[in-house]
């Protein structure tokens, strides 16, 4: 078998050493361990970048919490792609399952969900989180301004960040998709549905599906007009207080 610059990898470092050194000279052997432990070094490199920008968030949650006395981000999760989604979406591009082809064109092998109370909040947190210095904004996608066609709704960021290794620092994109809970009850039913085995949408069934996500849209910006009322309220109130004291 003759050294190649790509390397197709399914399994695990483990399994697949094992498997090769049944057929292989340890040479070859020695390379390929070589190409699976940089594929599994760049996958931890964004699992770091996940668990930075998760701190950050949680970060400005908690100043919200202190400031504004209530929680703008009610969940996070993070997830990092698997190897079969990976290799599924280089293919769809037309490109090789490569360590480069990897860091330079799938940008959301690191992923993080942000659910916010409200529209609003989902605007404020990318906002506040964008405006820090060591964050640079590679792409910004407004699914909330100009929904999917299906109705999907979300705001999506790439953002680079640095993290810090033992001897080096290394930039890494990561994707965050920042939702209301409305918007993530619906993409989260969409998908169960558009999963089903055997499922096509009829245009009927289609039509339905939008037909939900706009009244879904319609009730966010119904509690986040309450919510800025509220807050308005608040702020009335609170002058007051300083007027008077
Ligand atoms: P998973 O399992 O969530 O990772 P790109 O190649 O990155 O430039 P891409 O991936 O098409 O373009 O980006 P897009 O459409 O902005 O966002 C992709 C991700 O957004 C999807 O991830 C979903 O998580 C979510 N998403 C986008 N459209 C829809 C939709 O219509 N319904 C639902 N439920 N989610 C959606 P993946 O890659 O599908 O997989």
């Amino acid at each position: 078998m003759s050294k190649k610059e790509t390397v197709e990898l399914t399994q695990s470092d483990g399994e697949i050493r094992e498997k090769l050194r049944e057929l292989m000279d340890e040479d070859t052997v020695e390379w390929m361990q070589q190409k699976t432990r940089a594929f599994f070094d760049l996958i931890s490199y964004y699992r770091c970048a996940m668990m930075e920008v998760e701190t950050k968030l949680n970060v400005l949650n908690e100043e919200y919490s202190m400031r504004y006395d209530r929680n703008p981000i009610m969940t996070i999760k993070s997830r990092i792609k698997s190897i079969d989604s990976i290799r599924g979406k280089l293919k769809r591009k037309g490109l090789p399952f490569t360590l480069d082809a990897l860091a330079d064109n799938i940008y959301d092998v690191a992923g993080l969900r942000v659910i916010c109370a409200f529209r609003e909040d989902v605007y404020s947190i990318a906002e506040s989180l964008l405006s820090q210095d060591d964050v640079t904004l590679i792409r910004r996608t407004d699914y909330i301004e100009n929904p999917k066609p299906n109705g999907y709704r979300s705001l999506h960021l790439i953002i680079e960040v640095p993290i810090f290794l033992a001897s080096e620092k290394r930039m890494m994109k990561v994707e965050i998709q920042l939702r209301t809970v409305a918007m993530d009850w619906w993409a989260s039913l969409e998908h169960q549905l558009r999963y089903k085995k055997d499922n096509t949408f009829t245009d009927e069934m289609s039509r339905e599906l939008n037909y939900c996500a706009a009244v879904s849209a319609d009730l966010d910006e119904r509690m986040n007009k309450l919510m800025c009322a509220v807050n308005s309220k608040d702020a009335a109130e609170m002058n007051k207080e300083v007027q008077n004291a």
